[in-house]
């Protein structure tokens, strides 16, 4: 049977949630009907930006590694933060924190990056332990930032699996959802969680192409329906698939929607199940 949560539209969904990066990224889901993310990982801040406004309208969200960017700046992520009010997205700062709580909540606060201070939401290994819910927490909650736990991963042989991502979900469950709204992973890894008890997690899954099976890097690739209907995921992830078409400009905008369309439908028919 499927999972009672992928039968909510996402708009139900909303008051299911206290957080409020949570509750902004389905309320733009519903509004701008897509349940796509893109991912821009190119290496310069200018070029990352031209395929932001690019994609902007098709996205509910815009995932960034920023230690990628050779020209990282506070400029950079200035514009980042006002187009995402401007074309209605979330940022998301894919930074996969994995120490101690008080180490990462330096990562978090500080450096040259100030993560907490332009992402809304970003993401976790559980491998630490609670403590680095509780170290992120501390700098992020208060900003009504929003964070994931990597329950699993994409990539061939990986070793969040079965157990560990069982306790994973643990961990998220115990923490609360105040501040620890879903997960990165592959499958429905809430198991007997209950919307009708009021809980609601978001499952956000990279890995998605159309075109391509993988990488020579040990990446796999789902398509959309594979992910949101078969898998139940709530946010589609795709990064090379859509910045890296080719044909320029308007391929990139073209592809997109594409994929944005293509989450869209596998939602609806998931609904009508
Ligand atoms: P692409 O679609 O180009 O393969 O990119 C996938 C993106 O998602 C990358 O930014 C990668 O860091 C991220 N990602 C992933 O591929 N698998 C995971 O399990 C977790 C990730 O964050």
């Amino acid at each position: 049977a499927p999972h009672p949560t992928t039968l909510l539209p996402y708009a139900e969904r909303i008051k299911l949630h206290s957080n409020p990066t949570a509750r902004r990224i389905l309320e733009i889901m519903d509004r701008k009907k897509t349940n796509l993310a893109v991912s821009v990982d190119v290496t310069s801040a200018a070029e990352a930006l031209e395929v932001v406004k690019r994609v902007g309208a098709s996205v509910c969200m815009v995932k960034t590694h920023c230690d990628i960017f050779e020209d990282f700046s506070p400029a950079f992520t200035e514009e980042l933060v006002r187009l995402s009010k401007e074309l209605d997205f979330v940022i998301f700062e894919d930074r996969k924190f994995a120490d101690i709580g008080n180490t990462v909540s330096l990562q978090y606060s500080s450096g040259v990056h100030k993560i907490a201070s332009w992402s809304d939401l970003t993401n976790a290994h559980p491998v630490p332990g609670p403590g680095i819910i509780k170290g992120l927490a501390t700098v992020g909650q208060p900003l009504g930032r929003g964070l994931l736990l990597l329950a699993e991963m994409s990539s061939a042989g990986s070793l969040a699996v079965g157990g560990y991502t069982e306790q994973t979900f643990d961990m998220a469950r115990k923490a609360g959802r105040d501040f620890v709204i879903g997960f990165i992973a592959q499958n429905r890894v809430d198991k007997d969680a209950s919307p009708e008890k009021g809980e609601d997690w978001l499952i956000m899954s990279p890995g998605v192409g159309l075109a391509a099976k993988g990488d020579s890097l040990g990446q796999q690739y789902r398509t959309p329906r594979e992910v949101v209907i078969e898998a139940g995921a709530d946010v589609i992830i795709v990064g090379r698939g859509i910045y890296g078409v080719q044909g320029g400009e308007q391929a990139v905008k073209d592809e997109a929607e594409r994929y944005r369309v293509e989450g869209w439908k596998a939602y609806e028919e998931r609904l009508a199940r």
